[in-house]
């Protein structure tokens, strides 16, 4: 598949930044933000987030072809209302014409809409596919929801299980987003493919990140599938979007991607402090 790079959320940013700058307003304070903060909300965005992973990339071509059709349509039938308007008005059309039924009519106007829909169907049930599964992963996470925290297991990894909990506004340290840090990170290693299992143990949680496209319920008792591949190394944050209790927006997401080698190091750490025999470190190979 191919796809359509354009950026239309960060033209529109620009613009926007760029009016904002034209009346004297400070448009972002990017330069107080982490260095690293790569995939996160910006000020006065309106479209989706920049993109970062090949899901993402179909997920924005998918959008501007929809864009493209429903544009037209929009058009379409603004143009029949025009019609309408000027030659069917009471002044200039007094007697109304007293026609009910015209059978070709009525079947084209239900064939079109239905074509449409085929047409916008296919590239949808493409991508949902695509995002479903992926073949050959370089390795798994598993992702559990909880009220009101992410756990992250690393199955190919000794089992490393880290939780993941948000800082809170009083404990905020210079440069880190309210809201959306957290104490610890899920850390993968960049270009790589990464199977995502998810489920819960309590409620029904959603895992968003939306520089990657990935987004997925968790559901307690069962275990749902997508995968991600970040293109990018630096930080990348998504949120909790299913409601899921009260605090169902104190449960943020922050990826860590990294190079190999940093991961590879990383994870030794965390068996280190998990405490992993040798044995069980053999036993993982
Ligand atoms: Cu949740």
């Amino acid at each position: 598949m191919a796809f359509d790079e354009t950026d239309w959320g960060g033209q529109l940013m620009r613009v926007g930044k760029w009016l904002l700058a034209a009346i004297g307003v400070a448009a972002s304070n990017a330069s107080a933000w982490a260095q690293d903060a790569v995939g996160r909300p910006l000020p006065w965005e309106i479209g989706m987030q920049k993109s970062y992973s090949p899901i993402k990339d179909a997920v924005v071509s998918l959008h501007n072809e929809v864009l493209v059709i429903i544009t037209l349509i929009t058009l379409f039938v603004a143009v029949l209302l025009g019609i309408v308007m000027v030659r069917f008005s009471a002044k200039k059309n007094p007697v109304a014409s007293q026609l009910t039924h015209n059978t070709w009519l009525e079947v084209a106007w239900t064939l079109a809409p239905v074509l449409i829909l085929v047409i916008i169907a296919i590239p949808s049930f493409r991508l949902i596919y695509y995002e479903d599964r992926t073949a050959d992963p370089d390795m798994t996470i598993k992702v559990t929801g909880h009220q009101w925290y992410w756990e992250y297991s690393y199955p190919d990894n000794g089992n490393i299980d880290i939780e993941s909990r948000i800082i809170l506004d009083e404990d905020l340290k210079p440069g880190q987003l309210r809201l959306l840090d957290v104490d610890n990170q899920l850390v993968i290693p960049v270009n790589k493919r990464i199977r995502v299992l998810e489920t819960s143990g309590d409620v029904i949680h959603s895992f968003f990140i939306p520089a990657f496209g990935v987004q997925r319920y968790a559901i307690p008792g069962r275990t749902i599938e997508t995968w991600m591949e970040a293109d990018k190394t630096g930080t990348f944050y998504g949120e909790c979007n299913q409601i899921c209790g009260t605090n169902h927006s104190r449960m943020p997401i922050s990826v860590k991607v990294v190079t190999q080698p940093e991961f590879d190091a990383w994870i030794k750490e965390q068996q280190k402090a998990a405490g992993l025999t040798q044995q069980q470190k053999v036993a993982m190979r």
